[in-house]
């Protein structure tokens, strides 16, 4: 995104937004009655860093969680996917679960990681590239938001369209049905292999986004200082807060950056007024019970096959074949 990605835009298989596009979404946010801001720009090349480092926090369950159940049921994983897959991972990030997968896997044939962060999608994918030869590995910088060409696959049969670390959650119930349905209609045949978390306790959620060590704030507040450098804005660091609190009635962190004082900070050459208090949302979380997430990606053309949960039930991972897929697909 902004300049490094439009330097990017010559690797982009998908419709990569420009950064006059981004401008105008940027202000259109700030400007809004509630301040908000899409959780994608929190991730340039720091971002990514900062967030990996989540990741690895006592308080942030998800990632470990995922990779336990991803671990444990790899072997069934395998038995349902088949041999020679295609696997096309959305908002990959870090290739640590992709490894995971690659290596429980048969003989897999492709594997096409698609992001919006142009750096880290290249360095992760050449990474998996050397570790794993004999499969063909093809980045695509891509915001899955966003109408994008899906990466090629041999037959739909054999694409596995690989969705962790609850990254659907960033989106209202609404536009991941939304998404769902178009990954259904767009990959028939294909199957979906989805992380997501699980609505639980408030008190071990405000922990989760609002560690201790303060890496969930640097992460939220990165997103200024990227504004500051990338739109020419300029945000005072010192007089914006990280906070996150959880919204019991739309089961949903709501990550904010709270202004301290009344200021007045200029983006892109406009005149954003803040009060005291005031904040913008740069990320929405979204928490599932898992037979809520089963419902609503079925309603989305997608046949529920199996869910996976740890034994305190923080986290799912959700196997799903499309419907109509045929007598092939899996029970
Ligand atoms: C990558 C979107 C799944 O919502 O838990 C972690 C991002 N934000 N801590 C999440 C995040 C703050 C994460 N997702």
């Amino acid at each position: 995104m902004l300049q490094q990605r439009a330097r990017a835009l010559a690797i982009a298989h998908g419709t990569a937004s420009s950064l006059a596009e981004c401008r105008q979404d940027i202000l259109a946010g700030l400007t809004a009655a509630q301040k908000h801001l899409s959780p994608k720009y929190l991730y340039d090349r720091r971002g990514s860093e900062l967030f990996d480092e989540i990741c690895s926090l006592p308080e942030y369950y998800a990632t470990r969680t995922e990779l336990a159940v991803l671990s444990a049921n790899a072997a069934e994983i395998a038995a349902l996917v088949g041999p020679s897959a295609d696997v096309v991972e959305l908002g990959a990030g870090s290739s640590l679960k992709a490894r995971l997968l690659l290596d429980s896997l048969d003989r897999p044939t492709s594997y096409q990681p698609v992001d919006i962060s142009a750096a880290y999608l290249l360095q992760q994918a050449a990474e998996v590239a050397a570790t794993y030869p004999s499969v063909t590995v093809r980045p695509v910088l891509a915001d899955f938001t966003r109408p994008f060409t899906l990466p090629s696959a041999v037959t739909a049969q054999r694409m596995l369209v690989f969705f962790p670390g609850s990254t659907i959650g960033n989106l209202s119930r609404e536009h991941a049905a939304a998404l769902l349905a178009s990954l259904a209609e767009r990959t028939h045949g294909a199957a979906l292999l989805i992380g997501v978390d699980i609505c639980k306790d408030a008190a071990v959620l405000h922990d989760a986004y609002n560690d201790s060590r303060g890496v969930t704030a640097e992460f939220n507040l990165n997103l200024l200082t990227r504004l500051n450098r990338e739109l020419g804005a300029d945000f005072d660091l010192a007089s914006f807060e990280h906070d996150a609190v959880y919204d019991s009635v739309h089961n949903r962190i709501e990550m904010r950056l709270v202004s301290q004082r009344h200021q007045v900070v200029r983006v892109a050459g406009v005149a954003i007024l803040f009060r005291s208090g005031e904040y913008i949302v740069s990320e929405h979380s979204h928490k599932y019970a898992p037979k809520e997430f089963a419902d609503l990606a079925r309603a989305a053309g997608w046949a529920p096959s199996r869910c996976w949960i740890d034994d305190d039930a923080r986290f799912s991972v959700h196997y799903f074949r499309a419907s109509g897929a045929g007598a092939n697909g899996a029970n």
